[in-house]
């Protein structure tokens, strides 16, 4: 299935710094986590089609603020602070995560979290506290693993697997690939995304309940939520 979710508007809305008041959205929200320089800013440009909208840095550290970007008027992505960035003092790195902890904790907007990982490295110590955290306040994150042209194909798979076992993932948490040079990848966030603005799994008729516990119980071997939604959607056409 190819996604050619058309992009009307961009709008850096919301700008919070750590003494911000959350703004109380009306749309749903698609949030973006990780570490400091992982690409979070990139990838947010690639799903707007814009080269430099979000504004990205080969310096970590550049996002400082939650930055909350209306798409359409349709929903909002969300670019959160990186985490893990050296440079930053211990108090200011203490009040970042606060900010972050309480979007988290507090938007009734939130849908998905995207937590980006690097997928030439096992996830550090930070990688798995967010994950932790993310999984504790009941979210399951999908994961992305960030700047995929930058190894081999042969190596792809065997790098997949060692994130999914940094983070220990919970079963059935995809791993999206995603370069934002080649844009591999994207189409398939998206379709995570529509599914999502859509109403996700939460707005099936009691019909297609039994179908959809049966693609979940296979999503524990291993298929993702799209294949999930596939599969629905195939059903549906028989
Ligand atoms: N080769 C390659 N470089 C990438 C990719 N994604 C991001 N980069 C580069 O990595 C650097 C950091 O990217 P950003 O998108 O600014 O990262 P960020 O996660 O927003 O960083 P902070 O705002 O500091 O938290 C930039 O130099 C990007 O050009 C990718 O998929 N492939
Ligand atoms: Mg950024």
């Amino acid at each position: 299935m190819v996604i050619d979710m058309h992009i009307k508007s961009v709008n850096l809305e919301t700008v919070c710094g750590v003494t911000s008041v959350l703004p109380e959205n009306d749309k749903v929200e698609i949030a973006f986590a990780g570490k400091s320089n992982v690409g979070k800013s990139s990838l947010i440009n690639a799903l707007m089609n814009r080269k430099a909208y979000a504004r990205t840095s080969s310096q970590p550290g550049k996002t400082q603020t939650i930055n909350f970007y209306n798409i359409n008027d349709e929903v909002y992505f969300v670019d959160l602070p990186g985490y893990g960035y050296a440079k930053v003092s211990l108090a200011l790195k203490e009040k970042w995560g606060k900010l972050i902890e309480k979007y988290l904790g507090t938007s009734k907007q939130l849908r998905i979290i995207f937590l980006l990982i690097d997928i030439r490295h096992e996830p550090s110590e930070n990688d798995k506290n967010m994950y932790d955290w993310i999984v504790h306040n009941g979210y399951n994150p999908v994961i992305i693993a960030t700047k995929l042209d930058k190894i081999n194909r042969s190596q792809r798979d065997k790098h997949i697997k060692m994130i999914r076992k940094g983070l220990n993932t919970v079963e059935g948490t995809p791993i999206i690939p995603f370069s934002s040079i080649s844009k591999q990848g994207r189409d398939e966030i998206w379709e995570l995304i529509e599914f999502t603005m859509n109403g996700g799994f939460d707005e099936v008729d009691e019909d297609d309940e039994e179908e959809l516990v049966d693609e979940k119980v296979e999503a524990n071997e291993g298929v993702t939520i799209i294949e999930r939604f596939e599969a629905d959607q195939i059903s549906e056409e028989e």
